[in-house]
């Protein structure tokens, strides 16, 4: 009876696990005549943020821009990330250029970057001092530690297939100086795009259908909207925080 009782838990919670993993897994399709969302990302008259610099002063100076807020004209929001978080089945990754987050005047280049799960990130040091690149998993209030690279010299380069391992919010810090601070979006698919200086997005081939499409920024949180992309259409799509 005891037995029995774990042997039915236990098939439940494989039954469940399965299912779960299922929910989430992307099928890469060929798309023919998709669709695309293009529009514009826009916040209020925010302020951008001054970090005293605690350490190397002299190289780095005494203070650095916090990079939360770049905003051009008419309110146009720099570095959101726009995707459709759950699109089930969609394009394959093109082939791209590599991928590099470069320490660079005690600051992280990009500042905000999508890159696809299961790739091989490139992380370097273009300062002449050491910087401690330290990325790690954030869920919710929490964040897990993932890997953490020291790189002491100007010109090293580490490449890592580890940080790139699990879908979601990558937070990149230094170790070494707590002023810096740099994000990764991960994602199992390519739908999702950083917003340029103009705030403007575009995501192409995209199939035919209904979607939540999310825009992230790192201060101003999430917000999700439906959209409905046509066959050979544009579907234009402008948000503000
Ligand atoms: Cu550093």
């Amino acid at each position: 009876m005891y037995h029995n009782i774990s042997l039915r838990i236990l098939t439940a919670v494989v039954a469940f696990c399965l299912c779960a993993s299922q929910a989430s897994a992307y099928t890469v399709v060929a798309v023919s005549n998709g669709g695309s969302i293009k529009g514009t990302i826009k916040a209020g008259s925010q302020q951008d943020e001054t970090r005293p610099v605690t350490k190397d002063n002299a190289f780095c100076g005494d203070s650095v821009p916090a990079e939360k807020f770049i905003i051009g004209s008419d309110g146009a929001l720099k570095n959101a990330v726009v995707m459709l978080k759950e699109i089930a089945e969609g394009k394959d990754f093109e082939s791209q250029d590599e991928l590099v987050v470069t320490n660079k005047g005690c600051h992280f280049v990009p500042h905000v970057m999508v890159a696809p799960k299961g790739g091989m990130m490139k992380v370097r040091n273009d300062d002449p001092l050491l910087h401690n690149s330290h990325f790690f998993l954030v869920a919710g209030d929490r964040k897990r530690n993932v890997i953490n690279l020291a790189l002491p010299k100007e010109g090293l380069e580490i490449s890592k297939s580890k940080i790139l391992r699990k879908a979601g919010l990558l937070s990149l810090e230094c170790d070494a100086h707590d002023f810096m601070q740099a994000w990764v979006w991960v994602l199992e698919h390519p739908y999702a795009v950083v917003t340029d200086s103009d705030g403007g997005f575009e995501l192409s081939d995209v199939p035919a259908g209904s979607y939540k499409l999310t825009v992230w920024h790192e201060e101003l949180g999430e917000k999700t909207v439906d959209v409905t992309v046509e066959a050979g259409k544009a579907t234009a799509t402008d948000l503000s925080f």
